[in-house]
Parts: C-alpha cells; structure tokens; sequence
C-alpha cells in the first residue's frame, strides 16, 4: 500500500480549532486536566473521530480511546497516544500536536480508503501535566497499572475539587476496560520542548529515551504571628525557610553540569498576607537527570539539604515522593523505523534524548514503544507562546503514517 499523503491543511485547522478551548487572551492555554475546556476539547476530537467511523472507549480515569478497525479485528492494536490537558499558562501544542496528528493519521487512512492490518487506535491520555492534579502522567500510569481508580479519583486541586467529581462532570469518568495487553505498539508524537531541531534545522527528531524524573512535596510547618511584633529571634518563618530549600535546589541542579535539573516550581504560603510571619508553605521539587546514579545523587542531596535547613530554622520539615519516572529506552526497532520513515518521506532527522517527560514513559515495559519529535521555535514551551508552524506540524505527521504503516505491515 502507498503510503496516504496527510492534509496539512486539515491538521492545521484542526489545531487551531481545539486551541479555542481554553485560550488564553495572549494566545496560550489554560486547559487544566479535567476542567471544562478539556472536557470541549476532548469532545471535539471523539466528535471527529466518530465522524469517520471510530469507536469510542473511555476508562475510569477519563483516557479516551478512539479505534479504527483493521481487517483482522483479533490482532493486538497499534496505539498512538498524547495528551490535551495543558500547563496553567501553557502553549496550544504540548501534548495536543501528538493528538491532532494522531487523528489526522485517522483521517488520511479513511479518505484515502487504506485498509490496516492491525487495528489503529488514538489514545488522549489524562492529566500528563500533573499541574492540577498529582502525579504527573496519571491516566497513562493508571493504565498501566500503577494506582487503583479510587486512589486516584480522590485526589484534589488547590480548592479540594477531586479528580473523580471533574471527570464526572464532564462526562469522562468511563467505565470501559482496556489493558495493555490489546496493543501491539505505541508511538508518541510530541513537539521537542527544546531548540536543537529548530536550531540545526533538522526536520524530525528520533526519540531513543527520556530521562528520569522524580517530584518530592514538601510541608514546612513553623509559626505565624504578628509581623510587628513577632521578634526577629527565635521566629520559625516557614516562607524563610522554604526560601533556604529554593536556593538549595538551585545549588543542587546546578551540580549537574550539562543535563541535570532541579526545580521548584509550585509554592504555597500560609496564611500569605504582607504583615504575618508564615507559618506554612507547600513546595514541589522536581529532580530529573538521564542516569539513575546520579538522580539518587541529587535525591540524597536534597534530604540532606531538608534536615540541614529543618535544624537551622527549627522549622518542621515533612516530604514525600509522589512521582519516580525512571529513565526509559525505547524500542530499537520502532527507532529504527522512524528514522526510516522520516528517510522515506524525504526528510533529515536525529536521534535524541527527551529533556521532558511524557506519558510515554508510563507505557515503557509495557510494549515496544518509541517517540518522534518535530521543531518548536526557539525551543520555547510551557510557557504562551509555544509555537510551531504548518510545515514542521506537518512532517511529523506524515512520518507517523508512515512509521504506523511500517510497523502494520511488519507486525505478525
Ligand atoms: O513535565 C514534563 O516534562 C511534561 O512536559 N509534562
Ligand atoms: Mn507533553
Ligand atoms: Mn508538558
């Protein structure tokens, strides 16, 4: 079978229709996961994967599998996955590119009537982001067996909202099984989050592993009082304190000459008004380095910088892991395959290392799986304005066709 050209156009409209939900006024997304405007955005892509004939399955946590039947309605599926939820001011392609190219991958299959072996199935995957609700890649690691649907369903946002009542009200909170062993394969397409395509101008990126992360929450328990007359002695300033473990993670990533990172990026203070001493703040610190030695590295010294600043201050310090996303390889020949595919559709490409993690890296171990990256400018993401253009969105989708259709006709 020749390989069915992709409709740029089409994809590009359909990137900028579901942008509409959630937009923020300076062209971003504030699509947290299982709000309202993931609930509209999911709807718009079951809506137009039913329109060329998929089925639709939706698990407890809300993932929401779109399938495309093959002639052989026995044989373990192809599964493309990403995401639709988005970071509070986040950019309209992170996760969302990879669902958009999935289904224009659908769509190309129908209009240009090409018949699979294997069936093809979309996944949009729940919550990668992790911003509203912890962890980070919950739909993926629930379906992969990680936490019950009842643990996760309990966990709550910044208003004691809980997943579960979210899901439900945006009628997400399925109720069909479905399990790894249905699948044959996984591709993720994703934008690379990072400038090195874009700077060397190279079309696509071969994803051969993303490396480990892990988020610690940290409670620091002191004593709020008067400002004015709270004495500067013997205060236990939780936000002073906090402010210590902020510099000190600081110090800690900065270690890791190169590829280590480390993080805090979610801070609350209590009671956080301009004339109490804080009595409680809430942190999250991320960690993430390619090689497990030298996270655990990071990781004893972050406890160590805890008990450090816990006895200096007198402040009570509290941590728990929540996330430990170890580093994963993917699967030589599906990277084969795609440096194959973007050959054979006439484009450059290199391998390479994810810097951010991806539900991908819950499906690891689970099947052969890998990942293609396409450009984003100037490496920007996570941030409003995350960009693409029609070009690079369109490359990648065609080499996931291409990729897709490979693995079809090479799976037993
Ligand atoms: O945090 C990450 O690496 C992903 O983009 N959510
Ligand atoms: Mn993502
Ligand atoms: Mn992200």
């Amino acid at each position: 079978m020749t390989t069915p050209s992709i409709d740029s156009a089409r994809l590009w409209t359909s990137l900028t229709e579901v942008s509409r939900y959630g937009a923020t006024p300076a062209g971003g997304l504030n699509r947290l996961a299982a709000s309202i405007f993931d609930g509209q955005a999911r709807d718009y892509v079951v809506a137009a994967a039913t329109e060329i004939g998929c089925t639709v399955r939706i698990d407890p946590l809300g993932n929401t599998f779109l399938r495309r039947e093959g002639t052989d309605h026995k044989a373990k599926a192809i599964l493309i996955g990403s995401h639709l939820d988005s970071q509070p001011l986040g950019g309209k392609y992170d996760g969302i590119y990879g669902v958009m190219a999935g289904l224009e991958l659908l769509q190309s299959l129908q209009t240009s009537n090409s018949v699979t072996t294997h069936p093809i199935e979309v996944v949009v995957w729940t919550n990668e982001e992790g911003a509203r609700f912890s962890p980070a890649m919950m739909g993926a690691a629930y379906f992969a067996g990680k936490f019950s649907a009842e643990e996760l369903h309990s966990r709550t946002d910044v208003e004691g909202v809980t997943l579960g009542e979210s899901l439900r009200a945006i009628n997400y909170l399925g109720s069909d099984f479905v399990s790894p062993d249905q699948f044959a394969s996984y591709f993720e397409i994703h934008i690379e989050q990072g400038p090195i395509l874009e700077r060397e101008g190279i079309d696509i990126g071969v994803v051969t592993a993303v490396q480990g992360m892990r988020w610690f929450r940290v409670q620091l328990s002191g004593q709020s009082g008067h400002s004015g007359t709270y004495p500067m002695e013997g205060r236990r300033d939780a936000l002073a304190a906090a402010a210590q473990i902020v510099s000190g993670v600081q110090t800690i990533g900065l270690a890791q000459p190169e590829i280590g990172r480390a993080t805090v990026g979610h801070l609350l203070v209590t009671p956080n008004s301009p004339n109490v001493v804080p009595g409680n703040v809430e942190l999250m610190v991320e960690l993430r380095h390619p090689e497990v030695l030298a996270l655990n590295t990071m990781t004893d010294e972050l406890h160590a910088l805890l008990k450090t600043v816990e006895s200096r201050t007198g402040v009570v310090i509290e941590v728990k892991q929540e996330l430990d996303s170890a580093t994963i390889h993917f699967t030589p020949e599906l990277i084969d395959i795609v440096e194959a595919s973007a050959t054979a559709s006439g484009m450059s490409s290199t391998r390479m290392i994810s810097g951010a993690g991806h539900d991908a890296c819950q499906i690891a171990g689970l099947m052969p799986l890998t990942m293609i990256f396409i450009p984003c400018v100037d490496g920007i993401s996570h941030a409003e304005n995350e960009d693409i253009t029609q070009v690079w969105a369109a490359n990648g989708a065609q080499v996931l066709v291409e990729a897709v259709l490979q693995v079809d006709s090479h799976l037993k």
